[in-house]
């Protein structure tokens, strides 16, 4: 091997030493407190105890805190949540809920078998691409009048899927007796499809497992009505 130069050397310590300082960092959560994909971002920081800090998006102040210039650069899509991670800002919730589960201890957020991996993925994208994205803050803004019947007819029609294969996947959580990231998306879900006065008493696997998961230490300190964002009024 060729020796390195002082020079060479030089650079490789600062290098080092940048990484080490970015990776000492705590990543920064830009997030609303009412926000579901925030709150499975927080639940996942909770879930392995990582600490890290909270930036307020107001998705309704001032036209939507999250539609300036300035949050654009952190995500393109104006959305929440936008993470600052180990020298990297991320978004898209299932994103940042990979990456923490790939770098940071604690107990495993996709499980090592790659039929329940595959189920985890399944549950988690059904909720994520099937029925959020179509009750979400852009879309019923567009639909008007017609917003909340928009959003509980989505909501319910993923919920009739998502039952039934929880009827099959779930035991004491979402796959098997493990948490996973299907959990960590589904207890956000029904807080919105509670938002919408759809009726949760109509899946009674959902029900089960969202009453079992809200008993967690995580899922409590992550929850909406204790953020440092929400209003006095919705604080409990
Ligand atoms: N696929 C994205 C969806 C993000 C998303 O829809 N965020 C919502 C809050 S949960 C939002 O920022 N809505 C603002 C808007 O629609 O203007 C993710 O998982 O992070």
């Amino acid at each position: 091997m060729t020796p390195l130069t002082t020079s060479q050397i030089k650079v490789n310590a600062t290098t080092t030493m940048h990484m080490s300082l970015v990776c000492l960092a705590k990543p920064v959560l830009y997030g609303y407190f009412r926000s579901s994909c925030s709150w499975r971002v927080r639940i996942a920081f909770a879930l392995k105890g990582v600490e890290y800090d909270q930036v307020p998006v107001n998705l309704i102040k001032d036209g939507g805190q999250q539609l300036t210039e300035q949050y654009k650069t952190r995500n393109p899509m104006q959305q929440v949540p936008a993470v600052e991670v180990d020298g990297v800002t991320l978004s898209q919730s299932l994103a940042v809920i990979q990456y923490i589960d790939e770098t940071r201890p604690g107990p495993r957020l996709l499980p090592a078998d790659p039929k329940k991996r595959a189920q985890v993925r399944m549950i988690s994208d059904l909720i994520a691409s099937g029925i959020q994205p179509l009750q979400n803050l852009y879309v019923i803004q567009k639909i008007g009048a017609e917003k909340v019947q928009w959003a509980q007819h989505f909501i319910d029609r993923g919920f009739q899927a998502l039952e039934s294969i929880l009827k099959q996947t779930s035991g004491k959580y979402c796959v098997g007796d493990e948490i996973s990231m299907a959990d960590i998306c589904l207890v956000p879900q029904v807080y919105n499809a509670e938002r919408f006065k759809v009726d949760v008493g109509q899946y009674p696997t959902i029900k089960r497992l969202n009453q079992t998961l809200l008993e967690i230490e995580a899922f409590k300190v992550s929850h909406p009505s204790c953020q440092p964002d929400t209003p006095a009024e919705l604080r409990t």
